[in-house]
């Protein structure tokens, strides 16, 4: 035998090999077409892990402005938080956050899971990178971890690692043409803080979170232009120090909770949250006194205060709100509806845009909730944030129910024509695409102000117990997408909302908070053991969304 039938046989069986890893999935439109597509294992391209030099300022597409190729009137991107990807939790000098404590006590989370390992994003960031350029990705949301730049919380005491890291990090995403979109915090507070003085529910925290924000923007400002605050205060608050299901784990019910107060807590949190942001957007615009360490407009030394610390930058809180659509048409059922949106959408955008909490939390909480003084009122209306950032996963029906207090309503995932929402593999999350719509008109009604989706997503049924060649085809969350997507434009073309731009959650299955590794948001797979990367079809489909070409095959090209 020759050599040509052997080398012929061997490639052969390389490329049935690949095949073997690669599903074929056939894709349904919303108008009812079909195409094929091929997901399966991200393979980079040769030479993609070692990061080139950054392209020359200017060299890149404006990340605001829509390629021509994108099918949508809006930006994409997707996006990711520290704690949920980078792993490498006691490596370069990172401090612990409330999250490694939380999340290694016992019974916290799913099956004792942890980010320790979670992605390992902190040493495949150039593998991830070039995925992220295999699918024309061209922004890309993550956060800073708190405490691998301050390993105890306050800024005394940088960790050369840690900034070495994210320059490294945000260099290797300019070259790649990919704009990075910063979360301050993502629910990672620094361990040293809690132990201090409790974290967010004390005042002291405003000025950290501030000194903190500042050293960002000092640090990485030149490269990253758009930021994000806090993550989700309606989320951590709550669930931090009411329920006690999120890290630092407090609450009244001393079954669960070794310490806490559920009345008083979440309101000191949220309260605490809206004077942080503030703080930190005025340091944003003003700089920081650094003689006094706050920023500018908390104390009165305007000769240090001049300049913006990001020169042209924009900045936002992200806002987790869900959509209450009345039951029916009924007077007392829209009445409903919109009493549950207002006290749940409006938690933090009221303060925000109109300087106190919604009418309908003052008369639930009455003295628990902490007022506003009239400085910190201009204090905060002084420092308006450039966009909303909402985070929008799910919706129900609301009706009026008088002898359910305090708001006199309940509510239903199955619509008064009998129509059962779908629910997704998380148990909070239900399909409502058209609630998107409803919910980004009322936002614009009620605020005017341009709106970026700065996470919507899904976790599919059943992902985390099948082998990942059953998952690849993930024509659930794909339709979720679709319809989304849909939504949001509609809302945008035929409704006026400025709407600019929209992340999917997320680039990669992670560490699903007190879920662990069992629920699945990733548009690409995991394989937790391996930590290889699939794409999933959603990610295939969604790059052809992203207007930079679509990826085609499985081996990254
Ligand atoms: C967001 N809810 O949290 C977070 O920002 C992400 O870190 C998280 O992975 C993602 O959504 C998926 O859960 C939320 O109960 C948690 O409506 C809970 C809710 C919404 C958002």
């Amino acid at each position: 035998m020759g050599w040509g039938p052997l080398v012929a046989a061997i490639l052969l069986c390389l490329s049935s090999s690949t095949r073997a890893q690669t599903v074929e999935c056939t894709v349904t439109e919303l108008d009812g077409s079909t195409s094929t597509l091929r997901p399966g294992p991200f393979v980079p391209p040769a030479g993609a892990a070692s990061a080139a030099a950054p392209a020359p300022r200017g060299a890149c597409p404006n990340p605001l402005a829509v390629p021509a190729a994108s099918k949508a009137p809006f930006f994409l991107g997707s996006a990711t938080a520290a704690y949920q990807v980078e792993g490498a939790a006691a490596e370069g000098g990172r401090g612990p956050s409330i999250w490694d404590t939380f999340s290694h006590l016992p019974g916290k989370t799913h099956e004792g899971d942890t980010g320790d390992r979670a992605d390992d994003f902190y040493h495949r960031w150039a593998n991830d990178i070039a995925l992220m350029r295999s699918l024309g990705l061209r922004n890309f949301r993550l956060s800073l971890s708190w405490t691998r730049l301050f390993p105890n919380g306050t800024v005394g005491d940088l960790n050369p690692e840690g900034v070495a890291f994210y320059d490294g990090l945000f260099d290797a995403l300019r070259a790649a043409c990919i704009e990075p979109w910063v979360t301050l915090y993502h629910w990672d507070l620094p361990q040293a803080l809690q132990d201090e003085y409790g974290g967010w529910v004390d005042e002291r925290i405003v000025e950290d979170f501030a000194a903190y924000a500042q050293a960002a923007f000092d640090l990485f400002g030149d490269r990253v232009k758009y930021w994000f605050t806090l993550n989700e205060p309606e989320t951590f608050c709550p669930l931090g120090y009411e329920t006690g299901t999120f890290a630092p784990g407090r609450c009244s019910d001393r079954t669960r909770c070794l310490e806490g107060n559920s009345s008083t807590e979440p309101h000191l949190c949220a309260y605490h949250a809206v004077l942080a942001h503030a703080a930190a957007v005025s340091a944003f615009r003003q700089g920081f006194c650094r003689s006094c360490g706050q920023a500018c407009s908390l104390e009165a030394c305007s000769l240090e205060c001049a300049g913006e610390s990001v020169p042209g930058g924009q900045i936002g809180m992200t806002n987790a709100i869900g959509w209450a659509a009345p039951y029916t048409g009924s007077a007392e059922d829209v009445a409903a509806a919109e009493r549950q949106q207002s006290f749940t959408g409006a938690w933090f955008l009221d303060p925000l845009y109109r300087g106190d909490w919604p009418a309908e939390r003052k008369a639930v909480y009455g003295d628990l909730l902490p007022s506003f003084t009239p400085e910190q009122r201009r204090f905060i209306l002084d420092n308006p944030q450039d966009f909303i950032a909402l985070q929008h996963y799910t919706g129900n029906y609301v009706y009026q129910n008088a002898t359910n207090p305090p708001l006199l309503l309940s509510s239903t995932t199955k619509s008064s024509d009998g129509y059962q929402l779908p629910q997704a593999d998380s148990p909070w999350l239900f399909v409502f695409p058209k609630a998107l719509r409803s919910l980004l008109g009322w936002l614009h009604r009620r605020y005017g102000a341009p709106i970026i989706i700065t996470e919507n997503g899904v976790s599919a049924p059943g992902e985390a117990s099948k082998p990942v060649l059953e998952v690849l085809c993930d024509q659930f969350r794909l339709s979720y997408f679709q319809q989304y997507i849909s939504n949001a434009t509609a809302a945008k073309r035929d409704d006026g909302v400025d709407l600019r731009g929209y992340f999917a959650w997320s680039l990669l299955d992670n560490f699903e908070w007190a879920d662990g590794y069992s629920k699945r948001f990733g548009i690409t797979y995991v394989d937790f053991d391996s930590l290889a990367r699939y794409y999933k079809a959603s990610a295939m489909w969604l790059s052809s969304w992203f207007g930079m070409g679509a990826v085609t095959s499985a081996a990254g090209a």
